[in-house]
């Protein structure tokens, strides 16, 4: 049994989403795993054994323009590994995890005790965040200081080693799903989402710029028309809800056509029901959004962006097009619509490739990479 400390944001972000993910497998495996975060994580099941959760508690005092988080959170990593006796450190996602984790250890260090630290490289923290000057000397130095870095794609990996000078060796784990969640599902809400004879549209994200709402929404208009039977779904909250909100504006026909359902729960039943998952964004390491739709057997038109061809194949379990080629997902788009033995293949390629990522082949890969760091402490 390994006693883990996870460090992740708690919100229905992709790094969150599969470190509470790994957490709870772990703990279903009998190992011990403390979450530390600012608030519980939302996926997170607190009845289940071996799990806790310990928030960050970030002071407010007058003099402070902005609350001190950073050190806030290395004080309770530090708290937690010394009250609960942790093994390691595991930081989800650059900033600010796995800089805490460093202070942390070194905290540890002094009162004797080595605690040793595993990075998991997520995306942003990479390539977007993570390149801002006023971050990205300490994103190298984390890295750099972690006992071990791994990256969910090999795309991501890469992008690490372009944009800074890493001295590390970075193994890539790719991102992962329970298919045995998905095939526990029953329910399907597809007769309150679309009539018999449409297909539907679906796109799930934290909307966000880099997302490409736009396109979805480009690619929705265009097929409606070219006159296809369809309806597009959105589930998510994020700033580009301005943009579905003035292309609504500007279409009113399609408002009925469109259903927003912001963030959702309990997301399987309605992946489950969907035909056609659309995944135009301008990056992304892993798309982890896409894999869970084709578990839970959709079809993906997606860009070239990142790590996504690493987990839609192209003719296979859907299509990938480059980044801002709205035309040519309308014509695959359209493709699928009106070929149902097309698309059911497709859907049934996706469920088959999605068992490659399954949990049980993912979770060795990080036991394995605990005790490596455990043994070279
Ligand atoms: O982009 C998001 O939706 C959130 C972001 C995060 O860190 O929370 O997701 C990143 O990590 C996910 C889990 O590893 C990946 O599946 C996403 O592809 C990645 N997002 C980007 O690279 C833009």
């Amino acid at each position: 049994m390994i006693k883990i400390g996870i460090l992740c944001y708690p919100t229905y972000g992709g790094s969150g989403i599969v470190a509470t993910e790994l957490g709870m497998l772990l703990a279903r495996k009998g190992h011990e795993v403390h979450f530390i975060s600012s608030s519980m994580p939302a996926r997170l099941d607190m009845t289940m054994p071996n799990i806790y959760f310990h928030k960050v508690n970030v002071e407010d005092y007058p003099l402070f323009k902005y609350q001190p988080y950073d050190i806030a959170l290395t004080s309770a990593i530090y708290q937690t590994v010394k009250l609960y006796g942790l093994d390691v450190i595991h930081a989800h996602y650059a900033v600010p995890y796995a800089y805490a984790a460093y202070f942390a250890k070194q905290m540890l260090l002094d009162d004797g005790v080595a605690t040793p630290v595993i990075t998991t490289l997520h995306g942003t923290d990479i390539t977007l965040v993570g390149q801002h000057p006023s971050y990205k000397k300490a994103v190298e130095f984390s890295i750099n200081h972690s006992d071990v870095v791994t990256a969910v794609s090999e795309s991501l990996r890469d992008n690490t080693y372009e944009f800074f000078n890493i001295k590390k060796e970075i193994k890539v784990i790719p991102n992962f799903i329970d298919n045995a969640d998905f095939a526990a599902i029953d329910k399907c809400v597809r007769a309150k989402l679309a009539s018999p004879d449409e297909k539907i549209l679906i796109h799930v994200s934290n909307l966000r710029k880099v997302k490409r709402v736009q396109d979805v929404l480009e690619v929705f208009y265009r097929l409606h028309l070219q006159s296809i039977k369809c309806r597009l779904v959105i589930v998510g909250e994020g700033p580009e809800m301005e943009t579905i909100n003035s292309f609504m504006v500007r279409h009113p026909e399609l408002r009925d056509r469109i259903r927003l359902l912001g963030k959702v729960s309990d997301l399987y039943p309605v992946l489950r029901c969907a035909d056609i998952f659309l995944l135009p964004s301008e990056q992304e390491s892993f798309g982890l959004a896409a894999l869970e739709a084709m578990a839970a057997g959709t079809a993906v038109i997606s860009s070239n962006a990142g790590g996504i061809p690493e987990v839609n194949t192209h003719g296979k379990t859907g299509y990938i097009t480059e980044i801002g080629d709205t035309e040519a997902m309308v014509t695959y788009a359209r493709q699928l619509c009106e070929d149902d033995i097309l698309l059911s293949q497709m859907k049934e390629n996706a469920k088959e490739v999605a068992q490659r990522f399954d949990i049980k082949n993912i979770i060795p890969l990080y036991e394995a990479v605990y005790r490596e760091a455990i043994d070279h402490k």
